[in-house]
Formats: C-alpha cells, structure tokens, sequence
C-alpha cells in the first residue's frame, strides 16, 4: 500500500529508531500474535486474511488537523508543531511511516495555499504522501475577498457572493487536479440563527444551483462529497442539515455526487451505523469523517469516547463491502482538531483505533449472524457482534503495521524518536497560528 517514491532521507522517523523500539517488543509481539492466530483459526478465521485486509486499508489524515486546534475560548500552541502545508506534509509522513495505514492528507483552502503545486505533489511523493479529497472553505472570510461569508456562501441571497463561493470551489479543484486528488468536499456553514431568518426552501434551492456549476467543473474521474451538519456555525438551521438532504441533493446532481458522513455532525442519539447502511444501500455513501464526539461536538479523537458505534459503523461498511463486491469504495479520511494533545499522537491513537474497528468487523461471523436472525435468535444475534467487538485484536493491527516498516507501539516509538522536541528546534514557533477550527 502507500506510495513507492519514498526518499528514505526524507522519511521524519529514522528507521532505526524503529527497528530499535521493535526489537524491544517483538518477543512479545509474536507470542501475542500466536495466541491471537490460535484463537481465530478455532473460528475458521485465518489470522493471515485480517493482517492483509487491515494493511489494505488507506485512511486520509486532515491537514488541518496536524496543528493544536482550539476552542472559541483559547488555544495552547505547541513547540514544534507545522507552521505551512509543507511541514504538515512531513508530519503526516511520521503517522503514515508509524501506522502504515495514512498514504494521504485531505487539504484545506485557502489553510493550505501555497504557490507551487507541482512542488508540494512531488513534496508529498518524497515523503510517500498523496491528496485525499481537498476540502473547500467558505464558512470564513479571507483576507482581501470582496464579498463576505457572514450571510452564507453558496446559499447566499445575492448571486455575487454566491458566485464569488463557486468560484473558490473551482479553484480548489483545479489545485486538487494538480495534486493528484479525486475528490472535493464541500461542507458549508451556511444556514441561520433566527426564526425568519432563511427561507428553507430558497435557500437550498440556490445551494443547489451553485453546486451544480462546481459539479459541472469536476474531471471526469472525480467524485463530489457532499457533507452534512446539523448545527454550528449556525445554530437555528442548516442549509445541508442532515443525510436526508444530503442524499437528495446527491441524487439531484448526478452520479458524481456522493454524501459524506461526518461522525460528529448528527443529531445526539442518532443511530449512525444506520445511516450508512442506507446511504451505502443507494450507492451515495462516499466519504467518511472520523471522529468521536460526546455533546455537540465534532472533533476528538476516533474511538476515544465511543469505541462499540465505531465498530458498529465498521460492521456496517464491511457488510457494505461484500454486497458492493469492489464497486463500495468509499474514501475514508479523519476530521479531528487536538487542543490539548500533541496531533501526532492522538492521530496514531486514532488510526488504531480505526483499524482495530475494522478488523473487529472483519472477524463477525456473518453466516452464523444471518442463520440467527432468520430465527430471531436475538441473543446469539447480538453476540456474533458483541464477541467480534471484545476480541483482543491489537497483536493484529501490531502485525500489519510491522510489515508495512511501521512500529509495534507507535506511540512509544515516536516518543523514543524525540520528533517534536527536534521540529521544535528547526520550526519558527508561531503562537498566532490556527489548526483553522479556532
Ligand atoms: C466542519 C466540517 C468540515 C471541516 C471543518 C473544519 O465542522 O467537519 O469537514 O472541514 O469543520
Ligand atoms: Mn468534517
Ligand atoms: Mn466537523
């Protein structure tokens, strides 16, 4: 998996500090691994098949997530952490290196503008990191635009503010072009705070015209994502408030257009897993957000707060996977903001998590699981998925990321590396800078 032009000089872990921290770990590694591999094979599962499924799975990391996030009351920058897209790239390579599970970053503009594409794609390929879907932003003001975002964007009541936001989605996907992306997302902040406030109707009937200019702009091999949110930035109404209008708008535009599931922007108690059945079920299940969240919202880490939904959600993405037999690609990426962590960390903690859910859904015993719903056998029904989710899987995930050259404990292995305290060295501290979710 990944890419082949790696520079090994460019690579921000030194392999040995790898191979080092491994050798620490590997008896016990493989002793675990036996233990695991004996467990399954007395569920005819072959520990081999779920090491090389995990290890084909590619997650995008958001580049907006390298940086210390922040709440509308504070951020607390780190030493060290990326000031420009380059060296978000070259912290998205150390994850990637640790995990082998992250091949590419998921872009955000303008947050990531820079003045030579061509560079930052062969930037990317030195370092074995390709362009994920590139995520459009006209929920802010930029510096310099004439017209501003305060009143919404593509929705927008005037036709100039509406085309100044089509035209910024053009632009990204003319960046994205150039990267190498397939993909852009676009999630708005538009909608209302007041009763009154909007017409719904009007409103994404305009959001609908502007996007169909952004959709007819897309190269032929590219996908359009359209991401829902139920509340914040505005807090009385949401232009593409939930899967329902997402998936309608979806199936309005054409083919091309597909929803993107965010964990975190849903109604709190809504049954997730079920929306991406049924989005999967119509072919417009096409991206993913990872994240967790326990109130209103939409940015910690993946698994940290709710690990069984997240596994739910796997269940149904696996289950997905067999009915579409190849043709279910759905782009999976993370959309976290770490305030009080240091990304990187929380960023290899998530892709454990993310890949543990994964093998976790992989090892369900769908006949026994169909046999028992036929019977209404309610009991073992829910067993076959709650036994899959309490398997100890982790000397699994330990094997897949060895054999991609990635460690057996990222985290420890990052720690011993002494990476941010050497980038704290090198990278001009700047406290001012936002992960962009300030
Ligand atoms: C939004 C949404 C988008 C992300 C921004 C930063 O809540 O999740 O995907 O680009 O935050
Ligand atoms: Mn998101
Ligand atoms: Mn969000």
């Amino acid at each position: 998996m990944g890419f082949v032009a790696i520079d090994r000089a460019m690579l921000g872990i030194p392999p040995e500090v790898i191979a080092k921290d491994n050798d620490r770990l590997m008896e016990a590694h493989l002793a675990d691994y036996a233990a695991l591999g004996a467990r399954l094979a007395r569920e005819n599962i072959d520990i081999e098949d779920i090491v090389a499924r995990v290890m084909a799975l590619e997650v995008g990391l958001p580049s907006w997530g390298m940086v210390s996030g922040g709440t509308r009351f504070a951020r607390f920058p780190l030493p060290g952490e990326p000031v420009d897209v380059y060296e978000k790239l070259e912290d998205c390579s150390v994850v990637h290196q640790l995990t082998g599970l992250t091949p590419r970053v998921s872009l955000h503009f303008p947050w990531d503008k820079t003045d030579d594409y061509v560079a930052l794609r062969q930037f990317g390929e030195a370092h074995g990191i390709g362009f994920d879907a590139i995520n459009s932003n006209t929920f802010q003001d930029q510096a310099g635009q004439k017209r501003s975002y305060k009143f919404g964007s593509l929705s927008h009541s005037q036709a100039q503010t509406r085309q100044q936001a089509i035209e910024h989605n053009l632009q990204c996907i003319d960046i994205g072009h150039t990267l190498g992306s397939k993909a852009i997302t676009v999630w708005i902040g538009d909608g209302s705070n007041f009763p009154g406030q909007c017409e719904f109707t009007d409103s994404l009937e305009r959001y609908l015209d502007s996007l169909r200019a952004v959709y007819r702009h897309l190269p032929h091999d590219w996908r359009l994502f359209i991401e829902h949110k139920m509340y914040e930035p505005a807090f009385y109404s949401t232009v593409v408030q939930d899967w329902g209008t997402s998936i309608l708008c979806a199936q309005t535009l054409g083919d091309k257009a597909q929803c993107l599931v965010d964990l975190g922007h849903h109604a709190p108690n809504v049954n997730i897993e079920m929306i991406v059945a049924r989005l999967a079920q119509f072919g417009k299940l096409g991206g993913f957000h990872f994240n967790d969240s326990k109130y209103g919202d939409d940015d910690l880490d993946s698994g940290s707060v709710n690990p069984f939904q997240l596994f739910l959600v796997f269940n149904e993405l696996v289950s997905a996977e067999i009915r579409g037999k190849g043709s279910f690609r759905p782009s999976y990426m993370m959309d976290q903001s770490h305030n009080v962590t240091d990304p990187i960390e929380s960023l290899l903690n998530s892709a454990r998590a993310i890949a543990g859910s994964y093998a976790k859904a992989l090892i369900v015993d769908r006949v026994a699981l169909k046999g028992y719903q036929a019977d209404n056998d309610v009991i073992m029904a829910h067993n076959c998925l709650r036994l899959a989710f309490e398997t100890d899987v982790r000397a699994a995930l330990a094997m897949a990321r060895v054999r991609s050259g990635g460690a057996i404990d990222p985290i420890a292995c990052y720690r011993a590396s002494s990476y941010r305290a050497l980038k704290a060295e090198v990278r001009h501290y700047n406290p001012n800078l936002g992960g962009g979710i300030v």
